[in-house]
């Protein structure tokens, strides 16, 4: 994959793309712009016009101007940064991040009390036990797949769920605040990978794939003996964000795709060998489709039919059981998505160049046994080299993306099972170079029953010659495409930091946060309660509270002051300070940073937060707002004055 990827010249496929592209662009009056932009590996450069191409004159505007919204949310995973981002459609531009697994210096995500609540809660006591002595909470996270929650098959502006694979948690960011409120660590998996939410009748479970197996218990007990491990699926309860059941599988769980029905979900699964070297693990030619009946497992559940392990009911879904079906499919399968129509869903097969087409309507008689596996499979049409995920349209049409082809195939599902049936039917519509080499793609609201078929975007992984050098570390390389005419055409590259695996284009008019927070919002509650208990009103007084060892600074902030201008404190104190942003203005946001000290969150209008820490170097530390608040936020600071222990 590597090789072809660094030594990419313009390749037979590129000029065959490029030839296509060039009729296909004449037939569809779209100008040069599609081709002149696309498919330019350094060696061709030459060959370009002088001229920078001209615009795509695709129907679709996507130019935003000063001033103007975009259509379109996009939440953006980040790979192994560890947040969600925000972007806007059409314009691609990034609009928010949200910290949820990394450490933030800018907001003091990892370091207020607020976060470390959220940060610390949900881990299981082995993973405190680990950190104990590292500051209690992870530092790293590698979220993949961010997905928002539903009622009745569309998005309800809620919540937000994705996983942490590098450290086995899900996260859930609150939509009206867009910050994370809730995390859960999953007991007896080791990393999560795909992560899917319900779609009907709600939000509901949180499916999560367990990807990597291991013992359970996995303590030292068992190790060189891979046949003892165990791949294990997941269901959070998106409520309560606790562990609702665990289903034990056979093989590596990859990605997860739930119905409109609220039956089923299903996921890829690779490594039936359950071997764990590469060799071992690609050893056969056939994987699986593992298929999730809901129903059956909260019964098992209901009438006890589980080992309680870790604490959570584990429901053995192995060949044979009552609870799953395995569907053969080729080897090493990845994504898996379900498509707008509620009966189709696709399994992309990654080193096999076909994806599968499953009929959902046809998955109560293989659980009836009436049917055998393979017959849900409807259509399995050959798309090109590498197929990894699947979007829609909502007019029937499919995109997948090609990984090693550095294509976007756009297909028809009809036409996929009419040649599945032997007609002599070509599914494929068009190939789209993009550049270069995508993973996921995503078609605007293509995940729920309202697909649009305005937008798609493609997350490529390699952007190499398409922006300026940045030097050997590059950014990744996310091209929007215009999909709403008959043929595909990109009107956008957008360099990205590592790296957006997967995104959710959400329509506007479903998400509705707030412009401030309100004075009883859950996720500042605790300071609230210690501040009563201190008989302290956070909107009016700036105080320090002496009980014990323990010293709480409690102070207002309104541009441009802080309510101290100085506190004291002992050397070795346990100093906890609150800020309250009493300001009630949309985007005032002010910032509280002690200087040398390592102390520094952000407080938005309205909230409270705070950072407990001791002071265990006496002097004169000036604490200042780090956030632009006024024409006086230089001036907005003050004195943490730390007298020396008295010896
Ligand atoms: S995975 Cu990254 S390209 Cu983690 Cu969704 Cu397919
Ligand atoms: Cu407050 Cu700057």
């Amino acid at each position: 994959m590597t090789s072809d990827t660094t030594k990419k010249g313009p390749s037979r496929r590129e000029v065959l793309g490029t030839t296509a592209a060039l009729a296909a662009g004449a037939a569809g009056g779209l100008g040069l712009s599609a081709v002149g932009g696309s498919g330019a590996a350094p060696a061709e450069a030459q060959t370009r016009p002088a001229q920078p191409p001209a615009r795509a004159a695709g129907p679709l505007k996507y130019e935003v101007k000063p001033g103007e919204l975009d259509e379109y949310y996009v939440f953006f995973s980040s790979g192994q940064t560890g947040e969600v981002r925000i972007l806007g459609l059409p314009s691609m531009r990034e609009l928010m991040r949200i910290p949820v697994f990394n450490r933030c210096s800018a907001t003091g995500w990892g370091q207020t009390n607020e976060s470390l609540k959220v940060l610390t809660e949900g881990l299981t006591p082995e993973a405190k036990e680990l950190l104990k002595n590292r500051g209690g909470i992870y530092m790293n996270g590698d979220l993949h797949h961010p997905h928002p929650s539903f009622t009745d098959g569309s998005y309800d502006g809620r919540y937000l769920y994705a996983n942490d694979k590098s450290n086995t948690r899900v996260c859930r960011i609150r939509l009206d605040v867009m910050k994370c409120d809730k995390i859960v660590q999953l007991p007896n998996q080791a990393t999560v990978h795909g992560l899917r939410v319900q779609k009907y009748p709600k939000t509901g479970y949180v499916f999560c794939n367990g990807e990597d197996r291991v013992p359970v218990p996995n303590d030292g007990k068992i190790l060189d003996d891979p046949k003892k491990y165990v791949g294990m699926f997941t269901a959070v309860d998106g409520e309560t964000m606790k562990i609702a059941w665990q289903v034990m599988v056979d093989g590596n769980l990859d990605n997860v795709d739930a119905d409109y029905q609220g039956k089923y979900c299903w996921a890829t699964c690779y490594n039936s060998e359950e071997g764990v070297t590469l060799a071992e693990m690609t050893a056969k030619e056939q994987d699986w489709v593992v298929v999730f009946n809901l129903k059956r497992i909260e019964e098992a559940v209901q009438k006890g039919d589980v080992q309680r392990i870790g604490g959570v009911p584990v429901v053995n879904g192995r060949h044979g059981t009552p609870y799953t079906r395995y569907i053969p499919i080729p080897n090493s399968p990845h994504g898996i998505n379900t498509a707008p129509d509620g009966i189709h869903f696709v399994a992309n097969g990654k080193l096999s160049p076909t994806v599968t087409v499953f009929d959902a309507r046809k998955l109560d008689d293989l659980f009836d046994d009436k049917i055998q596996p393979r017959d849900v499979v409807v259509a399995e049409p050959e798309l090109g080299l590498g197929p990894l995920h699947t979007a829609y349209d909502g007019k029937g049409n499919a995109y997948t993306t090609l990984f090693l082809d550095s294509q976007v195939c756009k297909w028809n599902i009809d036409l996929a099972k009419r040649a599945f049936k032997g007609e002599k039917v070509d599914p494929i519509i068009q190939k789209l170079d993009v550049h270069y080499q995508p993973g996921h793609n995503h078609s605007s609201m293509g995940q729920t029953k309202e697909a649009d078929g305005k937008w798609l975007l493609s997350l490529n992984k390699f952007s190499k010659d398409r922006f300026l050098n940045v030097g050997p570390l590059k950014p990744e390389n996310d091209q929007l495409i215009d999909i709403s005419g008959d043929k595909m055409v990109i009107v956008h590259d957008g360099p990205s930091f590592a790296e957006p695996h997967d995104a959710t284009i959400v329509h506007r008019s479903k998400i509705n946060p707030v412009h401030v927070w309100k004075r009883d919002d859950p996720f500042f509650a605790d300071a609230v309660k210690q501040a009563k208990a201190d008989g302290i009103d956070l909107m009016a007084d700036s105080k320090v509270i002496r009980d014990g060892g323990k010293v709480r600074v409690y102070m207002t902030s309104v541009a441009p002051a802080f309510g101290l201008e100085s506190f004291t404190v002992k050397q070795g104190d346990e100093v906890t300070v609150y800020v309250t942003n009493i300001d009630d203005v949309e985007d005032l946001t002010h910032g509280f940073c002690i200087v040398n000290y390592g102390v520094s969150f952000e407080i938005a209008p309205q909230a409270t937060a705070s950072v407990t820490f001791t002071a265990d170097r006496p002097g004169v530390y000036w604490y200042y707002c780090t956030w632009f608040c006024h024409a006086m936020h230089m001036e907005m600071s003050g004195r943490m004055l730390v007298e020396p222990r008295s010896s």
